[in-house]
């Protein structure tokens, strides 16, 4: 990556939101909306630019109209970790006495939660403003359903556009059932079958994502460098010569990071996700598993527990075989994790992510009426 250090806190201090700033931007995914929800920050002396990629300790590096910056955040002792800047976010910058800083975070329009490994059960974000969530498997290596179920849920929950990438075409003689067997497990999400040796679907896969953000989720050794790589035509992103590894042993990419694409639209790269724990995936679940949804919903009693009761849909569906067995364990298994995770969460913090959700909604209806109010 290249690293023009620029100083931050050059803001105009004009009462103009800062479009024209940004213009240099827009490859970026710089938009009117982001213009807007920066435009108090630029009267403040901010600059804006978004996050390509955090380090350790709050450090993480912008990209902003005039070049890439490293830039400092200062965590808030107790407060909730999912507010920390994350990959893929747009932030107000502004020159501190250590160099640039942090100032805040602009509203995210969709993140990536998951459950962290530490005992008390707080969020991570993977990713923020996300449009397209690639969920990217390897067709070199058995197909795990359950796996991809999880992987699904997830993109779901996000508020991005799931997108399932079956990678390593070149390795199979016909992939076209392997296609048909993951499509079967993700209702309403299309499934491109691509392969970075023979370039097939790459031109498909650049489409989807022009002009917009895509991240790439999936296992260690899936091919998620090597699309970065393929599609930005440079070798921005390492990759490893290996077999595909079952997320044990070493990973390739250790950072998330964000590269723009020739064609426009950006694309983070991820580390490998092993078991991926869901976090307040309770609606993710619902749309990944959106044909049980619909069955449970015609059984004959409203509370039906799809056991003994007369008239279970989803017993009927599961006795002539429309829904398999291993879907509907699947479904269950998620769910109850999820319940488990929120009996967990700490419900201070839970309130405070309430009360940033409000915030934003808020924000968002002074927008609209603003704009309403200008225009009548
Ligand atoms: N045959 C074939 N091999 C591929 C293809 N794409 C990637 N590979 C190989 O798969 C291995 C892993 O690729 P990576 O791109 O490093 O995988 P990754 O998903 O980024 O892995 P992590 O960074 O560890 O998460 C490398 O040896 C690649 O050369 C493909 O389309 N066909
Ligand atoms: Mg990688
Ligand atoms: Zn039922």
């Amino acid at each position: 990556m290249t690293d023009t250090t620029t100083s931050a806190g050059s803001g105009s201090g004009s009462d103009t939101p800062a479009p024209e700033a940004g213009s240099a931007l827009v490859r970026y995914g710089w938009d009117e909306a982001t213009a807007r929800a920066f435009a108090p920050f630029d009267r403040d002396g901010c600059v804006p630019g978004r996050i390509v990629r955090v380090d350790r300790g709050g450090r993480c590096v912008a990209v902003t109209a005039d070049g890439t910056l490293r830039a400092e955040s200062h965590p808030v002792a107790g407060a909730d970790p999912t507010a920390m800047p994350c990959t893929g976010d747009w932030a107000a910058l502004v020159e501190g006495p250590t160099g640039p800083q942090v100032r805040a975070l602009l509203p995210r329009r969709s993140a990536f939660l998951r459950s962290t490994s530490s005992k008390r059960s707080d969020g991570q974000v993977l990713a923020a403003n996300v449009d397209v969530a690639a969920i990217v498997v390897s067709l070199a290596v058995e197909l795990d359903l359950g796996r991809l179920e999880r992987f699904v849920s997830l993109a779901w929950s996000s508020g991005a556009e799931p997108l399932l990438v079956l990678t390593k075409a070149d390795v199979v003689p016909e992939p076209g059932p392997l296609s048909a067997d993951a499509a079967s497990v993700a209702p309403g999400v299309d499934v491109l079958t691509v392969s970075s040796v023979t370039g097939a679907g790459i031109e498909e896969l650049a489409r989807r994502l022009h002009g917009r953000t895509g991240v790439l989720l999936g296992l260690s050794g899936a091919g998620k460098s090597t699309l970065v790589n393929t599609l930005t035509g440079r070798q921005v992103s390492a990759v490893q010569a290996a077999r595909d590894r079952d997320g044990k042993g070493r990973h390739t990419t250790t950072h998330r990071e964000l590269f723009p694409l020739p064609e426009g639209g950006v694309l983070i790269d991820t580390p490998g996700l092993r078991g991926v724990g869901l976090w307040e995936a309770d609606a993710g679940v619902q749309q990944a598993f959106s044909d049980v949804e619909e069955l449970a919903a015609a059984c004959r009693f409203p509370d039906c527990g799809h056991r003994t009761e007369p008239g279970c849909a989803v017993r009927a569906a599961l006795a002539d075989g429309t829904l398999p067995h291993r879907r509907w364990d699947s479904y269950l298994k998620l769910r109850r994790e999820n319940e488990r995770l929120a009996a967990r969460t700490d419900a201070r913090l839970r309130a405070e992510r309430k009360k940033m959700f409000k915030q934003r909604d808020a924000f968002g209806r002074h927008q609209a009426e603003r704009k309403r109010g200008r225009h009548a």
